[in-house]
């Protein structure tokens, strides 16, 4: 057969049209030796997107597989470089990102010696991390292997998958028979069960106070607009799901109620009432404090709409269909036979309180960020304890206008913002980072600056790791060390990265800063603004 971009007959170069084939023509990567013999020659239709630690590597990967949907390259230098992204993996593998991760390995010949650079035992490292690990056991395998790091990787539930290569693999000659690999289609049926459905419709039209609690997968399947028209024909209230990473309904619906909160006993004290809670595209629950009591008020039964079995299995109560989540909410849509129901009154927004000299009120903040932020802004947030604040003053109406680490690791954010502007172009990404949160992954300024990608980057500094603050006083642990991060200047090290930047502590400043910003089309802007530390 011919192959279109193919320079020669090697593996790698067969690679590099498998990647094509997926539409993986963004690489994410750190380079080492071992990875060398895969980049040369790198084909001039692939763009390759330099992280300088690997942290915001997959950081970076992590934001743009979240906004495309579709499975992302990165290439990782062996053990050291797979270890430095073992904690961005903790976010990707709970926001089921689909990201294809590969490693070079030492020659096969000096892997036995344990030569250095060797990736001893590589398939365990990511563990328990990523969906699928492997390293092919002879040259040959490495195209079809990568065919099918890309399928696991996508296939549902979606998370990253791991690739160890050795380097000498990649000049190798192509075997012929790998050229099926190219046509091949898999797809998957996950149609809801008809009959469940059914049943379930039943129960919603019965319900005396019906509720949806919906989640990240309802997003990164842009379903949102599903969700609206079955709250709509409802007339239930919405919550979004507890330790929300997106956001999956617009929050100036009147059905908009905020986040659930993260413990045991507040979540059932703030459904009770509810008769039927029908739990869409996200875990049940996923709880972060432990404060104990009941799961459920009294009689009040779950309906749980997921596509991942894992979910529906770990689950402690409620009645679980695993489906496509979007094709399970509109077979609901079309299935509820009830005639159109009032919705309830929107909630009323919190009272916001003046500003002290020399410092915003992150409520006020935001308030204002909100006012002068674009349409078409996407959001990636990373400042633990401005959560609520957040999303009591940010209107949130489109698929992914809003990221957050998933598994809660640090170092997600900053790269995140760069990956998810990389991956929608038509989007204004506004990065909201904690001055805690901004040092795990900070070096993915670098990164936006040299491939002149216009992330805003809002710094909000607090001095302290404010969540932190919060958890210390309900641990009774106050006296904790460590709690505090004063002495930093991140107009400085924006500017040692090659961001413009400013600082503001007031809304004025912050006004005259994002609107100079925002008129930076290609250049990525830093504000650092001094907030209070409120709760
Ligand atoms: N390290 C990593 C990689 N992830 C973590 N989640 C933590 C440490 C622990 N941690 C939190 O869970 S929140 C937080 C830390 C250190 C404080 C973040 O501080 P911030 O935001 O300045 O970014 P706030 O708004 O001041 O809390
Ligand atoms: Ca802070």
């Amino acid at each position: 057969m011919v192959f279109s971009m193919m320079t020669d007959n090697t593996i790698r170069a067969f690679t590099y049209e498998l990647l094509r084939k997926y539409g993986m023509t963004t690489v994410f990567g750190n380079p080492g030796s071992n990875e060398l013999p895969f980049l040369k020659n790198f084909p001039s239709d692939f763009r390759y997107i330099l992280g300088l630690h690997e942290g915001a590597v997959m950081g970076m990967a992590d934001g743009y597989a979240l906004a495309t949907g579709q499975p992302t390259m990165v290439n990782l230098h062996a053990a050291a470089g797979t270890g430095n992204a073992m904690g961005a993996l903790t976010n990707a593998y709970y926001s089921q990102s689909p990201l294809v991760v590969t490693a070079g390995q030492q020659a096969r010949n000096l892997v036995g010696v344990e030569a250095m650079l060797t990736n001893v035992d590589a398939t365990q490292l990511p563990q328990p991390l990523v969906k699928w690990s492997f390293e092919p056991s002879e040259a040959a395998d490495v195209p079809r292997a990568l065919s099918q790091a890309i399928q696991e990787a996508t296939l549902p539930t979606p998370g990253p998958t791991y690739l160890s290569i050795p380097h000498n693999d990649w000049d190798k000659p192509m075997d012929a028979n790998m050229a099926h690999l190219l046509q091949r289609e898999v797809t998957v049926g996950s149609e809801p069960n008809q009959k469940q459905l059914k049943a379930w419709a039943g129960l919603l039209a019965d319900a005396k106070n019906p509720v949806l609690v919906l989640g990240p997968e309802v997003d990164a399947l842009r379903a949102n607009a599903d969700a609206v028209k079955l709250a709509n024909k409802l007339g239930a209230p919405v919550w979004v799901a507890p330790s929300e990473s997106r956001c999956p309904f617009p929050t100036n619906h009147p059905s908009f109620r905020g986040v659930l909160p993260i413990s045991i006993r507040e979540v059932c004290e703030h459904l009770e009432g509810h008769d039927v809670i029908l739990v869409a595209g996200a875990p049940v629950f996923r709880y972060h404090k432990d404060i104990p009591g009941n799961y459920l008020p009294r009689g009040a039964r779950v309906l749980h709409l997921t596509g991942d079995t894992h979910q529906a299995a770990r689950a402690p109560f409620g009645d679980a269909l695993v489906a496509n989540v979007k094709r399970g909410l509109i077979g609901l849509v079309e299935t509820l036979d009830i005639k159109k129901r009032e919705l309830p009154k929107p909630i009323d927004r919190p009272i916001r309180l003046p500003d002290p000299p020399g410092a915003m009120n992150p409520e006020n903040l935001f308030h204002l960020l909100n006012t002068l932020a674009p349409e078409n802004v996407s959001y990636v947030k990373e400042a633990t304890a401005t959560k609520e604040a957040f999303w009591a003053e940010i209107e949130m109406t489109e698929p992914s206008s809003y990221f957050f680490p998933a598994a809660g690791g640090l170092g997600f954010g900053l790269p995140a913002a760069v990956g998810v502007q990389l991956a929608l172009p038509d989007r204004r990404v506004v990065a909201v980072i904690g001055d805690g949160s901004a040092n795990y992954g900070i070096t993915a300024l670098w990164s936006a600056a040299q491939y002149q990608v216009p992330v805003i980057f809002i710094i909000l500094k607090n001095g302290t790791y404010g969540a932190l603050r919060g958890f210390a006083s309900m641990l009774n642990a106050e006296d904790s060390p460590g709690l505090d991060v004063p002495g930093m200047d991140f107009c400085s090290i924006a500017r040692g990265y090659g961001v413009d930047s400013g600082a503001a502590d007031n809304a004025d400043a912050f006004e005259t800063l994002f609107r100079q910003a925002l008129n930076q089309n290609n250049r990525p802007f830093l504000i650092e603004v001094t907030t209070t530390f409120g709760h």
